[in-house]
């Protein structure tokens, strides 16, 4: 870790919130002020877009409106009649899933900023879609794998990010700094990524296990317990007939059907709350997500596996909806969610791991050393991501709902 750096972006973070507070700064005081924080040369690209964006001496336009996100253009375009920004907003609505924030990471935003924030939780991303619906549900942030982000945008769903007010994007490890699916990182920051594949309570279970089969064995029935996510079970029995985890073939997905058509009668429950079935020990054998069994602290004799067939993986971001009514406020979260020493304790908390480089030095070195959350580099190129297969989506969800429904 470069303390030097770390110290620079506090007080380069610190700069942009008195700017936000001060309608007289003009673009010249700040980066004036920036470059007295030692932090010009992460912020290159930065003040580079800056100076070209903006009208000398003018003050840089922020994250003020979601208008900016209906003609695609980012925040930091010049504007005819700038709007200074004003202060955080006091309010913040964000919409994430359950477990997978760390218990002081509002708190310190809250007292840093003085914004009030409140959190809301969807169980997978299909109702997170439909809640956000067209017009946002009244969110701010949501938390959409990075698969969906493309999507998002084509529907104008988010607007684009204030970089200005996320200086910590620095942070961030090499190869999140300009990802596929969001080049440049315009509408998303990474957040948090992730494995999936099989946890059981070996004080239950203890004949030794590697496969997908775990998730059929008719001795346990009553006791497993799948995720009620469409492409996480789909693929669970995709990985048992060898084929592509986005297959779009409908020979593939009947024969995945009819496997969890066989697994159905075995099954405790559908549910998300893999870290609730496993500690409740309602689940023996769990469909989970390999960073939650870390959150399953009251039984340690819960282990996990990723499957020899292989496993998922993939990641999450941290996005501003179009619509947000709180689009200052919400730029500063999501700049804090990638400090250094927020984004360790978040880990630390949750199990998860993120993109932030500068995090690693203060993150558990138990998790750093756990496979389950941290698997070496081979694991990860082994495992399949699960894409976004536009309206082949559908072959998905109906045979799903179906299933789901009895039939
Ligand atoms: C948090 C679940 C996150 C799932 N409990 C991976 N997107």
């Amino acid at each position: 870790m470069n303390l030097a750096r770390d110290e620079a972006s506090v007080d380069l973070e610190r700069t942009l919130v008195e700017y936000l507070a001060d309608r007289r700064m003009t673009r010249r005081a700040l980066l004036s002020r920036i470059a007295a924080a030692g932090a010009t040369v992460a912020l290159a690209p930065i003040l580079a877009a800056c100076a070209a964006a903006t009208p000398s001496g003018s003050p840089i336009r922020s994250a003020t409106a979601a208008a900016s996100a209906a003609d695609g253009s980012p925040s930091m375009a010049a504007s005819a009649s700038p709007t200074p920004a004003s202060s955080p907003e006091g309010e913040l609505f964000i919409y994430n899933w359950a477990d997978y924030l760390g218990d002081d990471v509002i708190p310190s935003f809250e007292k840093r900023y003085k914004v009030k924030v409140t959190q809301d939780f969807f169980d997978n991303y299909d109702t997170m879609r439909a809640k956000i619906g067209q017009n946002g549900g009244g969110y701010d942030i949501i938390f959409p794998s990075s698969v969906d982000v493309p999507a998002f945008v084509k529907r104008g769903l988010l607007q684009p990010l204030d970089q200005v007010l996320i200086p910590n994007k620095t942070n961030l490890g090499t190869e999140w700094q300009s990802p596929g699916y969001d080049t440049g990182n315009v509408y998303s920051m990474p957040y948090m990524w992730w494995t999936t594949g099989v946890a059981y309570d070996s004080a239950k279970v203890t004949e030794p296990l590697d496969s997908w089969d775990a998730l059929w064995m008719d001795k346990y029935k009553g006791h497993i317990v799948v995720l009620d996510d469409v492409r996480e079970a789909f693929a669970a029995a995709l990985f048992r007939l060898g084929k592509s985890v986005n297959t779009t073939v409908d020979g593939d997905l009947d024969a995945a059907y009819r496997l969890l058509a066989q697994q159905k009668p075995l099954v405790r429950t559908y549910t998300t709350d893999d870290i609730g079935a496993l500690s409740s020990g309602d689940a023996w054998i769990c469909h989970a997500w390999g960073s939650d069994v870390h959150q399953v602290t009251d039984r340690p004799t819960v282990k996990f596996f990723i499957p020899k067939e292989g496993g998922v993986r993939g990641s999450d971001t941290t996005t501003i909806l179009a619509s947000a009514a709180h689009p200052i406020a919400a730029n500063l979260f999501i700049n804090h969610l990638l400090d250094a020493r927020v984004s360790a304790a978040n880990t630390n908390k949750i199990g998860y791991m993120g993109p932030n480089a500068a995090a690693i030095p203060f993150i558990d070195p138990a998790i750093l050393a756990d496979p389950s959350v941290n698997p070496k580099r081979a694991v990860i190129d082994s495992l399949q991501e699960l894409l976004d297969l536009g309206p082949d989506l559908d072959k998905y969800t109906t045979r799903w709902n179906r299933l789901r429904a009895g039939g």
